[in-house]
């Protein structure tokens, strides 16, 4: 809820290599990380613009191997679709500073880039319809194909542990009892679902999955749709695109792409996970993954979506509980907002699993 502070976006253009005159700036988007920018320029009067972002190095905490790990995801996939039509729109393309680095370090420490702006397309903060579902869910796991031959070295974890459930289930309870922020009487019964359901964070881990090439943050708004076709044209995002499990990303896609309310909707009786947004999301996932995925990571596709959600919900809390030092918020309470419809939307999986196995054992 702090102020922004007030950036010198022309000044940091200056140094990527961006033909024509700079226009201005405005702050963009709804991501609760980063700093981003629309930025435009004329050239040869016609308005061009760029997406510049502040990347949040306290969150990210090296910088340059994050950008390094997008630098190589970006080439890779850069090679793959050469050719194909519209494929520069098909993929995040980094503009390059003036002296060739892919990031640019202002002088009060600041790391920030450059994309190319993807023009006819769109994200959404909460899904419409099970075609968009769908055309999320086969972006998404399109996405992995593609990366699934990402030559060696292995990318870089750009955070350790990102989806270790367990471990943000201790966070969880290491700030329940610091109560740094005084607020554990705000959250009982939160603090209560989230210790009901302590035996399912370890299930996934245990289940001894192949590790891929995988985004870990396949929000819906992570992926821009086509505003002529509807298809889902470029996942965006790419901070998190490191080593993990398939079904990370699957069960991102079920917390964000199933529910018709925002992630912070406070009226909870309009979060519910639609089936008809499922069978859309496994349709359209195992339409792109399907023929590289193992039987087990087919079988946990529903399960992946109720631990994702349930331990989304354990990090607003945690968030909450800690005194909103993580997540951009924009209103008091925002995070225990946020990890009431997590939590909402987990009973509501939780009730219709037996449903949504049945389905992913027809699909096959
Ligand atoms: P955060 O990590 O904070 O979520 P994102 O990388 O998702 O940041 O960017 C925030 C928003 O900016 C996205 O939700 C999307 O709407 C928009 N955006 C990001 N990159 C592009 C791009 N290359 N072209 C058009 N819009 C973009
Ligand atoms: C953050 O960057 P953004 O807003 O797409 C977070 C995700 C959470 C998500 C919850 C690096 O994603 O892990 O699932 O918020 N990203 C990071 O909305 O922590
Ligand atoms: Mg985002």
């Amino acid at each position: 809820m702090s102020q922004k502070p007030n950036y010198d976006l022309r000044t940091i253009a200056s140094h990527f290599q961006i033909l024509g005159n700079f226009i201005g700036a405005e702050p963009y988007g709804s991501g609760h990380i980063n700093d981003t920018y629309s930025v435009s320029f004329n050239q040869g009067g016609k308005v061009v613009r760029y997406i510049f972002q502040r990347i949040n190095h306290h969150i990210f905490k090296q910088p340059v191997a994050l950008m390094e790990n997008i630098q190589r995801v970006t080439d890779h996939l850069g090679k793959k679709l050469a050719g194909e039509p519209g494929s520069s729109s098909r993929l995040l393309t980094l503009i390059k500073t003036l002296g060739g680095a892919p990031f640019y370090r202002d002088d009060a420490g600041s790391y920030w880039r450059a994309y190319i702006f993807i023009e006819g397309a769109r994200g959404y903060d909460a899904v419409e319809s099970p075609a968009q579902a769908m055309a999320a869910a086969r972006a998404f796991g399109r996405f992995q194909k593609l990366l699934a031959d990402l030559p060696a070295p292995r990318l870089h974890d750009t955070i350790p542990d990102f989806h270790h459930t367990p471990k943000r289930f201790a966070a969880l309870e290491t700030a329940i009892s610091n109560d740094v922020a005084n607020r554990a009487k705000l959250a009982r019964s939160e603090i209560e679902f989230a210790l009901a359901h302590k035996e399912i964070t370890g299930i996934l881990l245990d289940a001894r999955l192949p590790e891929r090439v995988t985004h870990n943050d396949t929000k819906f708004n992570n992926v821009l749709l086509d505003e002529a076709t509807g298809e889902g044209i470029c996942v965006i995002d790419l901070d998190t695109v490191m080593p993990g499990l398939a079904l990370y990303d699957f069960g991102d896609m079920v917390r964000t792409t199933t529910s018709p309310a925002r992630e912070d909707e406070q009226d909870l009786s309009k979060v519910t996970m639609q089936f008809p947004m499922f069978e859309a999301l496994a349709r359209g996932y195992l339409s792109s993954a399907g023929d590289f995925l193992t039987l087990a990571e087919k079988q946990f596709l529903p399960f992946s979506g109720k631990l994702i959600t349930f331990e989304i919900g354990l990090r607003f809390l945690t968030d909450f509980l800690a005194g909103d030092t993580y997540f951009k918020i924009h209103r008091e309470g925002h995070n225990l907002d946020r990890c009431r419809t997590q939590f909402k939307l987990v009973e509501s999986i939780k009730q219709q699993e037996p449903n949504m196995n049945k389905l992913v054992e027809e699909l096959g």
